[in-house]
């Protein structure tokens, strides 16, 4: 199977990325993690996505807040699918690194999950995987199944307290 490569700013981003890490690790989706910043460190960011393809992975996902160009960044050098994460910063809640994640210029696209929207991010890497990896694909249509009976219980005890 292929690897998902998990890239963050800063290891302050940490708290948002286990979210993914833990999704991938419930689904048995293998992953690699690297701290990278498109500001601090862009010649190992540009590095790593320009050889991601041949070092095994499917897809990216970059997390990052403030100015965030780490997803564009990283998309701009592979055609593997980027999927980004704007991560909330103190001032300004996180909408500036949704709006610098997000609004990709034609031709770099890159797929921005919801602020701090890491455990969407692994479902929607893994979904990419699955479309190659027919065992992840069921994994990922049991989850589904399992979710929606988590839902329902909870209605079901709804019932009990408020309509019975
Ligand atoms: C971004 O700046 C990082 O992704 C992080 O979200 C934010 C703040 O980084 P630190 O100052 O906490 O290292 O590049």
């Amino acid at each position: 199977m292929k690897k998902v490569g998990i890239v963050m700013g800063s290891d302050s981003d940490l708290p948002i990325i286990k979210k993914a890490t833990d999704m991938l690790d419930s689904l048995s989706v293998p992953y690699e993690v690297h701290i990278y910043s498109a500001h601090r460190t862009p010649v190992e960011a540009r590095d790593f996505a320009v050889n991601a393809r041949q070092n095994g992975f499917g897809v990216l996902i970059a997390a990052a807040g403030m100015a965030a160009h780490l997803a564009g960044a990283i998309a701009a050098n592979t055609t593997l699918p980027v999927i980004g994460i704007p991560c909330k910063s103190s001032n300004l809640d996180g909408m500036d690194a949704l709006l610098s994640t997000v609004q990709m210029p034609t031709g770099i696209p890159v797929a921005t999950v919801a602020i701090n929207g890491g455990g969407n991010a692994a479902l929607l890497a893994a979904q990419i995987i699955a479309l190659e990896d027919k065992e992840l694909s069921n994994r990922l249509d049991e989850k589904r199944k399992a979710d929606a009976a988590a839902v329902l219980k909870k209605d079901a005890d709804l019932q009990k307290t408020f309509n019975s």
